[in-house]
Parts: C-alpha cells; structure tokens; sequence
C-alpha cells in the first residue's frame, strides 16, 4: 500500500499519526454513494428530537462566530492527513443558538444524500469541534462535503458528516450508516476502533 499514495510517516509526525495510519498525498475523497449538489440557497439545518425543534439558514450560520481551525484527519481506510486548514463555527457556540434536553446523550448527524453517523454528547460537545465551510481558504469543494461538513478531529473521519444538515439528539444511541454496516459506534483513531466487536 506504500508508494504512489501514501508515505512514510515523517518521523517529526510520527507521534501525530494513530497505529496503522500512513499519510495521504494530498487530500483524498471518501464518500459512499453520490456527492449531492447542495447550493447555500435553500439550504436548511434542522434540530430535533430532544431538543426544541429549529431551522437554520445559511445566512444564520454565517452570522455565528467564526474561526479558522487546523486539525488532523484520519479515515479508518488507513489514510492520515495532518494539519487541514478550516474556517467555520465551532460546536460549542453553535450549542448557545439550540435548547437541548438534559435527557440528550447521543446524537445522530443527518446529511443531504442520506448518509447518517451517530456520535456520543460529550464526543460531539467538545471545543476542537467545528462545522466547516471553507477549506484551504477555498469555499468547502461539493466532493469534500460543501456547502457545510462537521468535523470530529479526536475520532475517525467517518464522523464528519459531510453535506450536514440536521443533529438528532436522542437518549439511547442509535446507530449510524457505518455504524449499522460494523464500523465501531466511538471510532476512537489512537485505541484502533476501526470495527465493532460485534462482528
Ligand atoms: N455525508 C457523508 N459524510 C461522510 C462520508 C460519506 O460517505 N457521506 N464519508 C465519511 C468518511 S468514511 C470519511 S473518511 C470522510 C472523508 O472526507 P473527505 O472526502 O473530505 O476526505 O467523510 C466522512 N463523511
Ligand atoms: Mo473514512
């Protein structure tokens, strides 16, 4: 698997990158199923379930704090990137905007095209997380989750929901597209929680 696309972890990076990573040449795309067109114009954000229910604009996203972020990435296919240039709102603020029941433990994270990962409170509430929407100072491309992608830095890449559009707060975990197909409901890079043990 080394060569053409992957190398050697650099030995300055060799403590940033979890076991059985290598790092990618350039920014690959991982997506299942079709990238959807998602232009900013009619673009929703809904929340529900154990909170009280609300619709977001693009221009209500856009007139949240912003910041830019530089964080590393991990696909659970193996590959690493390190030191992604972001801009967006950080999860934290966002969560000054919704009313969540106290009840909320998990959430689900719902996406334009389908695909869903589900994602514990305190994994999800956490200060490096951010809704992305421009990447290297470019607008977010449509393939790497445009107009609007979460990203989870301390977990496997497969829980930054591109295209996002809706947070489900639940009680009880639900599980996610992955997750229900025996990827591990954490997906924590550094303890290797590629797959559940309950296959
Ligand atoms: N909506 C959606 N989000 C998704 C995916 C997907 O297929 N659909 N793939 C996940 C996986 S497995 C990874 S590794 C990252 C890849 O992000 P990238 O294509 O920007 O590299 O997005 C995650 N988010
Ligand atoms: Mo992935």
């Amino acid at each position: 698997m080394l060569g053409k696309f992957f190398q050697k972890p650099d030995p300055e990076f060799k403590d940033r990158v979890p076991p059985g990573q290598h790092l990618a040449k350039g920014f690959p795309v991982l997506t299942y199923g079709q990238t959807p067109q998602v232009s900013t114009e009619g673009w929703e954000f809904k929340v529900w379930g154990l909170a009280t229910p609300k619709t977001f604009t693009w221009n209500d996203f856009m007139a949240m704090p912003q910041h830019e972020f530089t964080a590393d990435f991990h696909c659970v296919t193996t590959w690493s990137k390190l030191d992604v240039k972001w801009r967006g709102v950080k999860v934290t603020d966002f969560m000054n905007y919704i009313e969540v029941d106290p009840k909320a433990a998990h959430v689900m994270e719902h996406c334009y095209g389908g695909y869903t990962t589900n994602i514990a409170i305190e994994d999800f509430v956490r200060e490096e997380n951010f809704f992305a929407h421009t990447l290297f100072d470019e607008p977010l491309p449509a393939d790497h989750g445009g107009p609007l992608r979460l990203v989870v830095p301390h977990l496997y890449a497969w829980k930054s929901a591109k295209w996002i559009n809706g947070l489900e707060f639940l009680e009880q975990m639900e599980l996610g597209f992955w997750e229900r197909n025996g990827y591990h409901q954490r997906g924590e890079p550094w303890a290797e929680e590629r797959y559940s043990s309950r296959w």
